[in-house]
């Protein structure tokens, strides 16, 4: 093999791995136990299960990726949450997980979105499990990622498995709210939804939600890592280009 005479030829980890790396590593600091599962799936853990109605139209064919035969319902993964519901199948509360991995939407591609891309989602179930928690951990999270500056804020927003759900947004660095070109001249910039899992999650894994509550979140990984490092196309984290991974 010819010898490495480049210094600067040194080994690089790519964004999307380093921003999970991290964000996992945040989590477990906190507490969260890492869980996996399979990407293929069937309807029932991928939406009946996380309060997804039979109409919704994430379930159309235009979003959900549908294996062959059709009439067997398998479909790859739209989000990693079908972890989370196996995992609750499995265990008792209290418990925190974090379930990283690949997911799968039926869409046309463009600069902000991939037919296949990454997420993080955690989930914490247990006794007064409250709002101001899952503030408090999401901020904890942003602020190790983006530094000690970062100001977040919560916005109504809506999922079916969540129940309120919310819009996480983080202050914008370049102008502190003021707007700017860089956040769409909002102030505030968007990065990841969150809520109170919906009673009926709960009470359908054999949880009473009389006596448990939980918080959930899922944060879009391509989304982040554009965000940390600058990035306006998220096709260049898939091009398998030398010159984009070495400034990593
Ligand atoms: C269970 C119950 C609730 C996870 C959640 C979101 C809101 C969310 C998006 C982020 C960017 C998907 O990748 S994305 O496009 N996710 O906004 N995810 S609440 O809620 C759960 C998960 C598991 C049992």
């Amino acid at each position: 093999m010819e010898e490495n005479k480049d210094p600067q030829n040194k080994k690089h980890i790519h964004p999307i791995t380093r921003v999970i790396q991290d964000v996992v590593s945040i989590l477990t600091e906190l507490g969260f136990e890492v869980a996996q599962g399979p990407e293929i799936e069937d309807e029932h853990y991928n939406f009946d299960a996380l309060n997804v109605p039979k109409d919704h139209p994430a379930r159309d064919m235009h979003d959900t990726f549908w294996l062959k035969p059709l009439d067997l319902r398998k479909l790859l993964r739209t989000q990693t949450s079908d972890v989370q519901i196996r995992f609750m199948e499995k265990n008792k509360p209290p418990f925190r997980i974090v379930s990283p991995g690949k997911v799968f939407r039926n869409e046309a591609t463009d600069s902000t979105h991939e037919t296949q891309f990454h997420q993080v989602e955690g989930l914490t179930v247990g006794k007064d499990v409250s709002l101001a928690q899952l503030k408090g951990v999401l901020e904890t999270v942003l602020k190790k990622l983006f530094g000690e500056d970062v100001q977040i804020r919560l916005r109504p927003g809506y999922f079916p498995f969540v129940e309120p759900g919310v819009e996480i947004d983080m202050i914008c660095s370049k102008c502190n709210a003021k707007g700017c070109p860089s956040c769409g001249h909002n102030g505030w910039i968007e990065v990841l939804g969150a809520g109170m899992v919906n009673p009926k999650v709960l009470n359908g894994v054999g949880i009473d939600s009389r006596e448990f509550q939980g918080f959930a979140f899922g944060i879009g990984v391509e989304r982040l890592a554009m965000l940390k490092y600058g990035i306006d196309d998220v096709r260049l984290l898939y091009s398998g280009d030398l010159r984009f991974g070495e400034q990593f």
